[in-house]
Parts: C-alpha cells; sequence; structure tokens
C-alpha cells in the first residue's frame, strides 16, 4: 500500500494493527516484531546489540546484568532546537516552543520516514504510563528500529503481554515513532553496513498533540528517542492534561516520614541536572526522618473526589545524570545502578566497570573514555560524557516506597520549585498563597547544565522546570495552574515552596552543604505546612499569610527562615554561619529580581493571567 500525505494526514487511525501495517509499508523495515517485557525478549535484543556493537557487557561479579553504550558526539543530548509543536496554530504551541504547521510537517516527516528502515528490524513495543489499571495510566504504542531504544523502553515503560492484548482489542494510545533515520538500502539498491551507533544529522523531535501522535527522526539518544519520557509523559500528556483538567509536571514524588511517624508527600520541579535525582533519593541527615522515592523526573497529578491533589509517577525507570553521583552524594543511585543497569557514554575500567567524574575523588589510572578512547587523568578531556546517564529499573532502588504503584496516587501535601543560581534566591523560600506560588513557578530561572546543548552555565528562565517539555503555550499553562488551584479543597491545598541548593556565599564557595542535608529544609517546610493547616480558617479571611508568630521573616521573595528556625543540631559553626548567606534576602537583588519577573512576564503581554501581576505587585509592596 502507498502512503500518502493525505493517507496519514489528521485525523489519524486509531486500530493498533492498521497504524503498525501503515509504519510498516512507509518505512519498510526487513521485518517487523512485537515487543513486550518478557526475559526470551530482553536476551534477544541483548544478544543483538552486544553482537552489532552497541552495547558491551559489564563485568558481571562487578556489575551483574549490566551494559555500556557508546553514542557519538552528535548525540548526546536532548535537541531542543529540532523539538517541534505542530498545532493547527502557532499561538497554540505558544512562544515557547518552535511551532511548525500539521500538514507541512507531516509531508516532510513521510518523506524522511519513507524507506527509513530497509535493512532493520522494527520493533513495536506497547507500554503503558503508569501501572496499567490505575486511572493515572495512558497507554502508548513506540516503533522503533533501535534495538537499544527497545531495550530501553522496556526499563522505562511498563510493556506487557496483556496490555498488547489491550492495545490491538482497541484500547486508545499514544502512537509514538522512532527511527534513527539510517537505512540501509536506498532506492538504486545501493547498501551500507551499519554502524555501532546509527543516527542521522537531520533530527527532527514532533509532536501532534491534537492526534496524540510523535514521531521522532535521527537521534537514538534520551528523550530524544525514548518516546514514553518526555515527549509522551510530559509534551502530549500536559496537553492532554490541559484539556481534561489534570497536569503532567517535570517533578520528582517523595514521601517523607517525620519522627512522630506522620507522612507527607512532596513534589519537586527543578530544571534538567539541578538534583532532581538526588533529592529522590535524599538520605536524610537527621535522626528519626525517613525519605522513600516514588520518582525522580515526572509526575501526573490528578484532583480525587475529595478535592485532594493525587500524584503519581508514571515511568517504571530511571534515565539519570552518571556524573556526580557517588557514594557520598547520592549512596542510593549507587545502589541502584550496581545491577540491571545501561549506562550510556560512561567510562570503562580495565576490570569492565564503569566510571564518571565525581564517582571518586581521583580518577582510576587508566580508562577508556566515553567515546572509546584510552585515557588517563592527564588527557584533559572528561573521561564520561557530562550527559552521561544510567537507565535502571524504579523496582532496584533501595529507597522506592513500598506502595509506589498504588492506582490511586498519594496525596500532595508540598510543591517545590527550584532552580541552580549563585545568588538572589535564598535557600527556602514558601509563598504567600497558591497565586504566589504559581508565580514562583513561572519565574524560575537557572544555569544551564549538560543536559541540553547550550553554553553550561548561562542564565535561562525555566518556567516550572518545563519550558521544554511543555505540549502547549507557557502563559495558558499558568492558567491552568490557577484553575486546578481553585478546585482543590482549601484545607488539602498543599503549600507552595522555592528552594535554591546552590547559592554562593562571597568566596564563591557553595552557602549550603546539600545533599541530605537538604532535610533540615523539607522539616522546617513541614513545619510550614503544619502550622498553615491549623490556620486555614484564619487564612480563608485573608488575602495574605497570617502571621504565626514564627520566627519567619516577610520578605519579598517570600517567607523565610530566620537561621534559628533552621535545624543546625550538628552543623559545625561555619556551617552554622553559612546558613546566614544562603538563607539571605538582600534588598538590591530583590528590587532587580522583581524588575525582571516583571518584565518576563510583560514579554508575554496580555496573555499572562492578571493574578501573577497581582501577585507580584503585592511582592513589590514588600520592598523598602
Ligand atoms: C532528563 C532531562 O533526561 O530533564 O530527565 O533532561
Ligand atoms: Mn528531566
Amino acid at each position: 500500500m502507498t502512503i500518502t500525505a493525505e493517507r496519514l494526514a489528521p485525523p489519524r487511525t486509531t486500530n493498533a494493527a492498521i497504524w503498525v501495517s501503515d509504519v510498516e509499508a512507509l518505512c519498510r523495515p526487513d521485518s517487523v516484531e512485537w515487543i513486550v517485557d518478557e526475559a526470551d525478549i530482553r536476551e534477544r535484543l541483548t544478544a543483538r546489540l552486544i553482537e552489532a556493537g552497541t552495547i558491551f557487557k559489564l563485568n558481571p561479579d562487578l556489575r551483574p546484568n549490566s551494559y555500556l553504550a557508546r553514542s557519538t558526539e552528535d548525540d548526546v543530548a536532548r535537541v531542543e532546537g529540532r523539538t517541534f509543536i505542530c498545532t493547527p496554530t502557532k499561538d497554540a504551541a505558544g512562544p515557547n516552543n518552535n511551532w511548525r504547521d500539521p500538514v507541512d510537517m507531516r509531508s516532510e516527516l513521510l518523506e524522511l520516514f519513507s524507506g527509513s528502515m530497509t535493512g532493520r528490524v522494527m520493533y513495536v513495543i506497547p507500554f503503558s504510563m503508569g501501572p496499567e489499571d490505575s486511572p493515572f495510566a495512558q497507554y502508548g504504542i513506540q516503533i522503533t528500529d533501535s534495538a537499544y531504544v527497545a531495550l530501553s523502553m522496556l526499563t522505562m515503560t511498563r510493556s506487557t503481554a496483556r496490555l498488547r492484548e489491550r492495545l490491538t482489542a482497541g484500547a486508545p494510545f499514544v502512537a509514538a515513532l522512532h527511527s534513527v533515520g539510517y537505512p540501509l538500502h536506498d532506492d538504486s539498491g545501493a547498501s551500507r553496513s551499519d554502524v555501532a551507533w546509527p543516527s542521522n544529522s537531520r533530527k527532527y523531535i514532533c509532536h501532534f498533540p491534537q492526534l496524540d501522535e510523535i514521531w521522532s527522526f535521527g537521534s537514538g539518544y534520551g528523550g530524544n528517542a525514548l518516546l514514553g519520557k518526555k515527549c509522551f509523559a510530559l509534551r502530549i500528556a500536559s496537553h492532554m492534561g490541559r484539556k481534561q483538567g489534570w497536569m503532567a509536571e517535570h517533578m520528582l514524588l517523595i514521601r517523607v516520614t517525620s519522627p512522630k511517624g506522620k507522612k507527607y508527600h512532596l513534589v519537586a520541579a527543578f530544571p534538567s541536572a539541578c538534583g532532581k535525582t538526588n533529592l529522590a533519593m535524599l538520605q536524610p541527615s537527621m535522626p528519626g526522618w525517613k525519605v522513600e522515592t516514588l520518582g525522580d523526573d515526572i509526575v501526573w497529578m490528578r484532583l480525587d473526589e475529595q478535592g485532594q491533589l493525587r500524584a503519581m509517577n508514571p515511568e517504571n525507570g530511571f534515565f539519570g545524570v552518571a556524573p556526580g553521583t557517588s557514594t557520598k552524594t547520592n549512596p542510593v543511585a549507587m545502589e541502584t545502578v550496581s545491577r540491571d543497569t545501561i549506562f550510556t557514554n560512561v567510562a570503562l575500567t580495565p576490570e569492565g566497570d564503569v566510571w564518571w567524574e565525581g564517582m571518586t575523588k581521583r580518577a582510576p589510572s587508566m580508562l577508556t573514555d566515553w567515546l572509546g578512547n584510552a585515557w588517563t587523568p592527564e588527557s584533559g578531556t572528561p573521561a564520561a560524557h557530562p550527559n552521561s546517564r544510567f537507565t535502571s529499573p524504579v523496582a532496584n532502588c533501595p529507597t522506592v516506597c513500598e506502595d509506589w504503584e498504588a492506582p490511586e496516587g498519594v496525596v500532595v501535601d508540598g510543591i517545590i520549585f527550584g532552580g541552580r543560581r549563585a545568588d538572589t534566591a535564598p535557600l527556602v523560600a514558601q509563598a504567600y498563597d497558591w497565586e504566589h506560588g504559581v508565580l514562583m513557578g513561572a519565574t524560575i530561572v537557572s544555569e544551564r547544565t549538560a543536559a541540553a546543548e547550550g553554553t553550561v552555565g548561562e542564565l535561562r528562565p525555566d518556567p516550572f522546570a518545563m519550558s521544554p517539555f511543555l505540549g502547549y503555550s507557557l502563559t495558558e499553562h499558568w492558567l491552568h495552574w490557577l484553575e486546578i488551584g481553585e478546585q482543590i479543597s482549601a484545607d488539602a491545598k498543599p503549600e507552595i515552596f522555592h528552594v535554591n541548593w546552590f547559592r554562593k556565599a562571597e568566596d564563591g564557595s557553595f552557602a549550603w552543604p546539600g545533599f541530605g542535608e537538604n532535610i533540615r529544609v523539607i522539616d522546617w517546610m513541614i513545619r510550614r505546612i503544619e502550622s498553615q493547616r491549623t490556620h486555614v480558617a484564619d487564612r480563608a479571611n485573608s488575602d495574605f499569610h497570617v502571621d504565626l508568630g514564627e520566627r519567619v521573616q516577610y520578605t519579598p521573595a517570600g517567607i523565610v527562615p530566620e537561621t534559628g528556625a533552621v535545624d543546625t543540631e550538628g552543623f559545625t559553626p561555619e556551617q552554622v554561619a553559612s546558613l546566614e548567606a544562603a538563607v539571605k534576602v538582600d534588598e538590591q537583588e530583590w528590587r532587580r529580581e522583581l524588575e525582571r519577573q516583571q518584565a518576563y512576564l510583560e514579554g508575554y503581554g496580555t496573555s499572562v493571567p492578571l493574578e501573577l501581576h497581582t501577585a507580584l505587585a503585592k511582592l513589590r509592596g514588600l520592598l523598602k
């Protein structure tokens, strides 16, 4: 059957079998294989990848059931410049996205995908985001010509034979098509041999939110290729959530149990590579506290019948940044990746184990670097790529909540926003009210990290840490947050906070030790949550937070603790002194910051919800 632009033009078929056979006719692979998470299927994929030289088996005595993959220098990170949202109008995609007309993009893609899989196997992976029977669950089918992607999808999502049956019987799904764009034969009959990491210099990561479709071409790496993650669970899902009244956010999810045995659930949104995985796996430095992991990257939230906000991690695996992870910074992650893990772009030790910058104080004297070259500490280049990653099952995490897959999710008590900023933003600030919290999310700025292409260190706005991941217009997203806030019942409204673990002291050192000590900040937040709850009635009668007579300051950054309000038991005198620099709200910096926020909002004109301007005006009123 010939596929024409009209045939695949909207609306696409929602029949799984027809879609798969249409794609087969378009991409012309040698064969088609349905993949689900079963041992013999994993073994088959693994054996093929080893034979192709894409992955190497690590020493099973040191790292059981684990592999190392190496990509190529031009395929190491998300390609935001090549990520497109194809909505009927440019406005619907918003100023935050690269927009393309869906029909134009569709015909460009049809050409690219035509014959793009020749000589290859086309894998078809039915998958569920969220436990299959949960009310949060959404289904997808990924088609890919990469066995590495297929194998990784089996860890990152849930893929079962039962789901395959459901989908072929007509359950709705997101259609996620992926090709590395490296066909082995062309139309003239010429052939080329395969390479260990096939990709294409032309990359396209395209989303059709109206059709629940993703088309990804040219990259085999991370979020570009594992389409359940950023493409589906954030970009497509955020659009679904806007339409259907729920939320898809770039957040971690943890359960914190206080020494009194009370459980709290917190979600936190930070830009990529700003410590979400570390916070998700926090080992509290204060006795009596427990932190358990539910998710490290994506959270879906919806209201229940009681008007409570419930959250769930739709993923089944971690795709975490390796560099900087160590038994000191994140022992839980180190334990999680001790087996059953695919590492990508880390260095290899002579013993057949992995290494990356920050894993140990001193680098081993000899390594093979992420490109496969001999490396010594004198080489002057990183041994592991700064955006090298591990792909591990959530179930392997020693701190995972026993009930992390509970179909009803968990009730959210607190929402944390944050960024990486050397100055201005204090260690922690509580929002005066929901609207101020939404302003905090909308005005996140952060130093750029290696997770995306671009200059590391440069400050960039990253509203809700979603700017590369939102499938619609950002001001519409702010409105969505305000509308959801209105629907949460007053006694269940989560408190909203902003944190900055990365504030620098005058000498340029970090003012806050971070990592396990972050529990001290969480302890403060929980005390604030508790005291707010006991004052809900008062709050209903006041448009500003009531003064609870605690050791807090009301500042233009929000409500911040006085230094004595943060538990510093066990801190060195230097750490106690440094806390002052960490929590400080500097009048001049905040005058500038509020001007920046004002200019930032004004940049989006009249589409900015009025509530955010009002919240900002209230903060301005707090400047001396
Ligand atoms: C990620 C990212 O991979 O945010 O999670 O870049
Ligand atoms: Mn992320």
